[in-house]
């Protein structure tokens, strides 16, 4: 039979008007015995407090920015599970601590010396797993510094440090189960004034936990010396070490770090939209989503362009984009932003290959074939990349290793009406110039009427991106991910290059190659210029016959 119960703030220790910083559940929602319900912030410390029965929430009685205290409606449920109504033991889970105890305890605010951070009184409980190791070795710690999570039966607690100083010895692993007075870990302890005491909370373990119409929920509150907290990491309230564990850095609830945890979630990534940038169970869930739907996470957080009302300053006509820009233009962006470019200039001497070119190209004019410089650069990119097989790769999905290709495959960029496409020439290590130039005339033609087929501009593994037939001296093109590299051609001008003792003109072709810089290093880079420019400058490596 369905009950009407209420869950009410519990004894929060000397606490009133507790900013409510985080409400974690709605209208309508099933709650069980321990979901947290709403996340409060007192001076000292974090608290979430969980239900203390299952059902659904038919009204929730506070709100984020709200400020209860003791025995004040969080929310009101319509139960089925009488059963299931809060074990008057719960008190068990007032992880209140009281006085100062232990022996870091008396050591906060003393001389320096090595002190040992134990447990604090955390109620009836005994054998607490620990669920997290919040610090390392070596750390530095602050007073209040999370150093460890506990999860009892009824919460999740985090258990902050009472000295400040460097972190010696750490006496318990994840997965360690701890008791009142278990240390925790050594502190080389460095002075510190006696923090701000606010009144400590009267110690309630084992009193029945009878502190309002609903019993107590699992609550716990930080005094200034030995104590858990429910999570002591209030964005901008507490000093961290620098050297303080990831998890400790992150300003979230205990349950909000649970959860992250359950997800597999590194905290830290998570930006906060809460109170003083605390991240809350939708942070969480917004980051998992962003990740899930295909990496946008980056992307969706970078700062937006603004958004301008040109028509202020003057007439203006709005065109939709063409449909290749509409298909490359998120390309280019991903390739832009996921990519880590660098670019290589380079110049290669083609006096010799023009003198070359200028012999044959009458030949192959009569055979139908346009011998322009782009056929052998093609070549000569093909030779290159034989060397340096890096070039012919692409990262494997899982970030952790490199496709080698055993085929070698090179785009071009076209400039044709409808906007760049790249067709790509197949094999192009194994064909002649003379074949790479019918390729290239063909697939340009076809590109320019808008007749390439799909699969005609598809399993490039490099791309040759030549400007050259209309100028510039240098530019900076985007990889063609996820290929690894790209070579820009600019304008091949006479330059005067000093040779024996003097000045000699020589038809110099600028090279500009963009590269992944997570693939390749800057070394590898100018060598394949360097080798590329040694290739065409050549020449006779070019004209050899392919069997
Ligand atoms: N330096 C000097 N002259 C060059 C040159 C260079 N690097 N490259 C080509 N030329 C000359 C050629 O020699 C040819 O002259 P001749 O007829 O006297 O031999 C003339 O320019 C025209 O060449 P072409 O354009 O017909 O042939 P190509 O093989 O060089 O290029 C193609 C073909 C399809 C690549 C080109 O037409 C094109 O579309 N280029 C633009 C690519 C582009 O937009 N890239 C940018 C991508 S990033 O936004």
């Amino acid at each position: 039979m369905s009950q009407t119960i209420e869950i009410r703030v519990p004894d929060i220790g000397d606490f009133a008007d507790v900013p409510v910083i985080e409400v974690l559940v709605k209208t309508g929602d099933a709650v069980e015995v321990d979901t947290p319900l709403i996340t409060l912030e007192t001076e000292k410390a974090t608290l979430d407090v969980p239900s203390t029965a299952a059902g659904r929430v038919s009204a929730v009685n506070v709100s984020t920015g709200g400020k209860v205290s003791q025995g004040d409606l969080i929310v009101t449920l319509e139960s089925t599970d009488v059963a299931a109504e809060p074990d008057t033991s719960s008190s068990a889970r007032q992880a209140q601590a009281g006085a100062p105890q232990g022996s870091a305890g008396e050591s906060s605010g003393a001389a320096a010396g090595p002190v040992d951070v134990e447990v604090p009184d955390i109620g009836d409980f005994s054998d607490v797993p620990v669920i997290d190791v919040l610090v390392k070795e070596g750390d530095t710690v602050e007073v209040d510094t999370p150093l460890i999570t506990l999860e009892t039966e009824k919460a999740t607690l985090d258990v902050p440090s009472t000295v400040s100083g460097r972190v010696i010895a750490l006496k318990l692993q994840k997965g360690a189960k701890v008791s009142r007075g278990s240390v925790i870990l050594t502190v080389q302890s460095t002075p510190v004034a006696a923090p701000q005491v606010p009144a400590a909370a009267s110690a309630q373990a084992g009193q029945g936990g009878a502190t309002g119409p609903d019993k107590a929920a699992a609550v716990t509150s930080t005094p200034p010396q030995s104590s858990v907290a429910g999570a002591a990491d209030g964005a901008g309230q507490l000093p961290r070490g620098p050297d303080a564990g990831s998890h400790g850095l992150a300003h979230a609830s205990p349950s909000v770090r649970k959860f992250a945890r359950e997800l597999g979630v590194d905290i830290t990534r998570v930006s906060g939209s809460g109170m003083k940038g605390r991240i809350t169970h939708d942070d969480v869930k917004a980051f998992v989503k962003k990740a899930m739907s295909g990496g946008q996470a980056g992307a969706a957080s970078l700062p937006k362009v603004p958004v301008v009302d040109f028509s202020k300053f003057g007439a203006v006509e709005i065109k939709p984009l063409g449909r290749i820009q509409r298909i490359s233009g998120p390309r280019l962006q991903a390739s832009w932003v996921n990519v880590p470019h660098v670019t290589q200039f380079d110049a290669a001497d083609i006096t010799d290959l023009e003198a070359t070119r200028a012999q044959l190209k009458g030949k192959a004019a009569a055979e139908g074939i346009k011998l322009t410089p782009l056929a052998f650069i093609i070549r000569a990119c093909a030779l290159t990349l034989r060397e340096f097989p890096q070039f012919n790769t692409s990262l494997h999905e899982d970030g952790q290793s490199l496709v080698h290709k055993k085929y070698l495959h090179i785009g071009f960029a076209a400039d044709t009406p409808g906007g760049l496409v790249v067709p790509v020439i197949r094999d192009a290590d194994r064909k002649d110039i003379y074949e790479l130039a019918r390729d290239l005339g063909e697939l340009s033609s076809k590109a320019r009427a808008g007749k390439l087929g799909g699969a005609e501009m598809q399993g490039g593994c490099f791309t040759v991106s030549s400007l050259g037939s209309i100028g510039g001296t240098a530019f900076t093109p985007i990889v063609n991910a996820p290929e690894v590299a790209i070579l820009g051609v600019s304008r091949a001008t006479y330059q005067p290059v000093y040779r024996d003792g003097s000045f000699v003109p020589r038809l110099m072709l600028p090279l500009s190659l963009s590269y992944d810089h997570r693939v390749i290093d800057g070394a590898m880079g100018v060598r394949f210029t360097t080798h590329l420019s040694k290739i065409l400058a050549g020449v006779s490596d070019l004209l050899e016959a392919i069997p």
